[in-house]
């Protein structure tokens, strides 16, 4: 069927997306824990190719290192069973309560030690698990209050952390890159690096900004109010795109991790288009959860849903790219007569000087007009389907 997933189309899913119970902070769980091969059978039935996770989502925080092999020993029996990859694995740094102020940027000094002690043990996990991408995401790493912490201090810590980590990879000889991934608030007040453009600032002070992009997620940047193409975009330019959190969220409410593709179809189809068009090649991971009011089928609803749209839309692409009316008006927009063909290109003293002498219509430039509004109906009706 044309929008069936195949494991070329590298859809993945955390242990924790399809794995959510349904607690919220006004409700107790709505439904079973399932097993980590549970999960993963759940996974294969739908026919997703990957399967990430926490440290803690697989092996609890209080195992024993018998229980721990053989916990890992019947995960890897499952991912045998079901061919699921695990491309990117993570740690739960959020969870404990020892983690209440932070992990890498915890006020107290143990709890920094044991954050790194954690993510060392988590890596190593992830990488006997296979996995070529290790993400990052600060959930507590932020303030309710500024008189609390010193926003300095927690950029050089976190600085200090990811120095340390890198090093220890590369001590190691892992084949294995980070991804941080940002997020404004929630659950903290405030969150450190709260974009992808802050974070793409950080990566550039790193001791190995090399082995260090970002794990961009649409719901975080639209709780930010900001355009998530624009932030995938500008990743993906920089060569720092190493993974996509995807899913969606309704501006001003709280973090909804909902079915990708189910809110705001526009910016999802421009946002498929995009990884389509330029070729990026990893991961499609849906970050999210099914409604509270599912039960196990309805969790297996929302994430042949997640495919599906992603498929839909890269269909709608690819209709979009070959529709004649939509690229000619494309053609015309852009058109360029070569008039000002010896002003463009680097700065050279001679070219300045011509540009300084030239003369501009400015009433012209000022009375076009760029037949935006067609262009963009011509979307909006191609996404709706009447074309
Ligand atoms: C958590 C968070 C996500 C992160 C995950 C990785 S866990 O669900 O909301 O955005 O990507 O730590
Ligand atoms: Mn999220
Ligand atoms: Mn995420």
């Amino acid at each position: 069927m044309m929008y069936d997933p195949k494991p070329e189309h590298k859809f993945t899913f955390g242990l924790w997306t399809v794995g959510n119970i349904g607690r919220d902070p006004f409700g107790e769980p709505v439904r079973a824990a399932l097993s980590p091969v549970e999960i993963a059978r759940l996974l294969a039935e739908v026919g997703a190719w990957g399967v990430n996770l926490h440290d803690n989502d697989l092996v609890p925080i209080d195992a024993t290192p018998a229980e721990r092999d053989r916990i890992v020993h019947d995960f890897k029996a499952a991912l045998e069973e079901t061919g699921l990859v695990v491309p990117m694995a993570t740690t739960n740094l959020f969870s404990d309560p020892a983690f209440k102020d932070g992990a890498f940027t915890a006020n107290d000094a143990r709890v920094r030690a044991y954050a790194l002690q954690k993510t060392m043990r988590a890596i190593d996990l992830g990488v006997e698990l296979g996995a070529t991408t290790y993400v990052f995401w600060g959930g507590r790493e932020g303030v309710e209050s500024d008189a609390t912490k010193s926003a300095p201090d927690s950029i050089k810590r976190f600085r200090e952390a990811i120095n340390f980590l890198s090093a220890y990879v590369r001590d190691q000889g892992y084949d294995l890159r980070f991804a941080l991934e940002p997020k404004p608030n929630e659950p903290r007040g405030d969150i450190y690096f709260a974009t992808v453009g802050a974070m793409l600032g950080f990566i550039s002070t790193l001791d190995h900004p090399e082995m260090v992009g970002v794990n961009p997620e649409m719901a975080h940047e639209h709780m930010a109010g900001l355009n998530f193409l624009h932030a995938v975009a500008q990743a993906w330019e920089a060569g720092k795109l190493f993974h996509i959190d995807l899913n969606d969220q309704v501006l001003g409410r709280y973090d909804q991790d909902l079915r990708f593709g189910s809110q705001n179809i526009k910016s999802a189809f421009f946002l498929v288009k995009f990884l389509e068009d330029v070729g990026y090649n990893g991961s499609r991971h849906f970050d999210a959860h099914a409604y509270r009011t599912e039960d196990v089928e309805g969790v297996k609803d929302f994430a042949r849903g997640c495919m599906r749209n992603y498929l839909i839309l890269k269909e709608k692409a690819a209709r979009y790219n070959a529709d004649a009316e939509i690229q000619a008006l494309l053609a015309e927009i852009t058109a360029d007569d070569g008039a000002t063909a010896s002003y463009q290109g680097p700065y050279s003293r001679e070219r300045a000087a011509a540009l300084k002498a030239a003369s501009f219509d400015r009433a012209a430039l000022g009375a076009r007009g760029y037949a935006y509004e067609r262009l963009d109906q011509l979307t909006v009706e191609l996404l709706l389907g009447v074309r």
